[in-house]
């Protein structure tokens, strides 16, 4: 015989926004795997990668320069937080890809890089489109660093590890290969609607 017990104890979330085994939180908890970088934006540089190896920088003022957007979204991190209703400004990466005259034919894939050397791997669809962003302000105050500032990359309709923080290179690939969390068994592409936390998810 077999008891099931379902839900006893535990908080539930009716929330429509939150997806499936996800918690709200009002807190915007740090998840950092190693030191925060602490960079001006006089220093301040975005590389694109094209497929030929050649690479196109992006400095501070020439982010600036480009179309801002104001975006109000819901966060939802692998370790079951999700937070909801965030304001941003950032410029969408269809602008940061044209401002650097990238060639798109035949890219499938961008890994991101950060300074640190972390890494995150995402489909080109899912970057364009109005989806993600170089992310530069939240809640009306410059990002602050622990959260990946001056910029970050946002892709918030994927869980949060795929939003590189202190986002240093875009590169644009063929092919795709794993980024560092996903070396570590998290899945490749990491929609939370469908739980997609880890291989085989
Ligand atoms: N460069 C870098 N970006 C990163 C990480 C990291 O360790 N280094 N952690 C990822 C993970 S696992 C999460 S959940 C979010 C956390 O963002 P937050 O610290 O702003 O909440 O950043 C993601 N981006
Ligand atoms: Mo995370």
């Amino acid at each position: 015989m077999t008891v099931v017990s379902r839900g006893f104890g535990g908080r539930r979330e009716v929330d429509p926004r939150v997806p499936p085994g996800q918690y709200r939180t009002d807190d915007f908890p740090v998840l950092t795997a190693g030191p925060t970088p602490l960079i001006s934006t006089g220093d301040w540089a975005l590389d694109v990668t094209s497929l030929d190896g050649t690479s196109q920088s992006l400095s501070w003022p020439d982010l600036m320069a480009l179309p801002v957007e104001e975006f109000t979204v819901d966060l939802h991190c692998v370790t079951k937080w999700s937070k909801l209703g965030t304001r941003w400004r950032g410029v969408p990466i269809a602008h940061v890809l044209e401002a650097v005259g990238a060639d798109l034919e035949g890219v499938e894939h961008v890994m991101a890089h950060s300074h640190g050397g972390y890494t995150t791997n995402l489909p080109l669809q899912d970057l364009l489109g109005g989806q993600a962003w170089i992310a530069f302000e939240f809640d009306g105050e410059p990002l602050a660093a622990a959260h990946g500032g001056p910029a970050r990359l946002l892709v918030p309709h994927l869980y949060l590890w795929k939003s590189a923080k202190w986002v240093n290179r875009l590169e644009l690939r063929q092919e795709d290969q794993l980024g560092f969390w996903e070396n570590f068994g998290y899945h490749a592409y990491g929609d939370p609607w469908r739980e997609q936390r880890y291989v085989g998810d």
